[in-house]
């Protein structure tokens, strides 16, 4: 289809261009764009994969280096990343954007910060000025069990998301536990509050129970955006 077409060719230009022979611990982010990254690192051959490690961004992200015959390593080993490239539900012009459409945002936004470079790759719908404008199901938030209703109500009540919902399973009875054993909310939040999405992802990370925001703010250094029309769009 258009849209993995596009995912394959925004991965492949970006690990053409960002993963370097010297580069040796990469960061490995989640979703369905993330494998077209690891198929292209694959393709540099064995010779340039000898001595690499590949830091994974939760269990599916593990499952692909594996599975990829790609050396696994932990990021207690490794605090400090050369390259980490991962997908996005969006990303708006100065290169902020929502994750945790897959519920991994945890530990990507560990990597993201633990990179030397952080690389977003992504398919044209995530291409968008407005943070909100595609991905309407909301900011992914990790909270606590124990602490969900209550922020919950918070962002009912006070941060302006009122149609804020825990997420729930779809092949599992009750909610989406992510790989850290927590809940995840969705909050939608207005335009307006999603022009500097900074302010609100800072307000969010006060809310006694959350453990991280889906809001990633000028964390990475450049996006590509594959195109229906067979073009790269990269931001920086
Ligand atoms: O959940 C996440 O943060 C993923 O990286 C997600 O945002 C991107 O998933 P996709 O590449 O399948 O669209």
């Amino acid at each position: 289809s258009n849209i993995e077409a596009s995912k394959k060719l925004a991965a492949y230009t970006a690990v053409d261009r960002h993963v370097k022979p010297e580069h040796r611990i990469i960061g490995i982010g989640s979703g369905s764009t993330v494998p077209y990254v690891v198929e292209r690192i694959v393709q540099q051959g064995e010779e340039a994969n000898k001595g690499r490690v590949f830091i994974p961004t939760g269990f599916q992200s593990k499952e692909l280096i594996v599975s990829s015959k790609l050396a696994l390593g932990d990021v207690d080993e490794y605090p400090t990343i050369d390259v980490t490239l991962d997908g996005a539900d969006e990303v708006d012009y100065q290169l902020n954007c929502v994750k945790g459409g897959g519920a991994c945002h945890l530990r990507e936004k560990v990597l993201a910060e633990a990179a030397n470079t952080f690389i977003l790759v992504a398919d044209y719908r995530k291409n968008v000025q407005y943070l909100g404008t595609n991905f309407v199901q909301g900011v992914p938030i990790e909270v606590v069990p124990f602490a969900y209703a209550k922020v919950l109500q918070n962002l009912h009540h006070i941060l302006g998301s009122p149609n804020a919902v825990l997420r729930m399973a779809v092949k599992k009875a009750g909610p989406v536990v992510t790989d850290n054993g927590n809940f995840i909310i969705d909050a939608p939040f207005p335009r307006e509050k999603m022009l500097d999405p900074y302010i609100i992802m800072a307000q969010i990370k006060m809310l006694t129970g959350v453990v991280e925001v889906g809001l990633f703010c000028r964390m990475a250094k450049a996006a590509y955006f594959g195109n229906e029309d067979g073009t790269v769009t990269v931001r920086w």
